[in-house]
């Protein structure tokens, strides 16, 4: 039985992935637009993996006998000035999305919730791996700047890495 404040927060946080799920989706459409097409595949392949996010958390709430609840979701940017500029921004949410997580990892331990801190520690490792991941992309953007030949390789790049998964 979860206490109702950590039932709240973990509702908070099925929001927070829902937008995240819609923030690179949305994004993975201004990239086609602009044509790239391997960024827009990566986008909108990582969008999935944030419904998984969403989803781990609504079947937690869910089990425990709470009741999962899904708010307004707020509508997520869709113009950008270049690819470098939305990466900055993915790896910035990425860097938000880990310090939620860690409040929220902080908040189970604190109240001994040990089956929700247990929970959170599957998010604790993928938002090590998420930061890494965007991270890197951003970096090799931003190491090639706003040269076209070189970004035209990046974006192949990004088409692999999507088909890898
Ligand atoms: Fe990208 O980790 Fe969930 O939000």
């Amino acid at each position: 039985m979860l206490k109702t404040e950590m039932v709240k927060k973990l509702n908070q946080q099925l929001n927070l992935e829902f937008y995240s799920a819609n923030l690179y989706l949305q994004m993975s459409a201004w990239c086609e637009e602009k044509g790239f097409a391997g960024a827009a595949k990566f986008l909108s392949e990582h969008a999935k993996e944030e419904m998984d996010h969403m989803h781990r958390l609504f079947t937690y709430v869910s089990e425990t006998g709470a009741l999962p609840i899904i708010g307004a979701i707020d509508a997520p940017p869709h113009d950008f000035e270049t690819l470098g500029q939305l990466f900055e921004l993915t790896y910035e949410h990425e860097c938000l999305i880990t310090e939620r997580i860690n409040d929220l990892a902080h908040e189970a331990f604190s109240n001994k919730d040990y089956s929700t801190f247990n929970f959170l520690q599957w998010y604790v490792a993928e938002q090590h791996e998420e930061e890494t991941l965007f991270k890197g992309i951003l970096d090799k953007i931003n190491l090639v700047g706003d040269d076209g030949h070189a970004l035209f390789f990046v974006d192949k790049d990004l088409a692999e890495m999507a088909q890898g998964g």
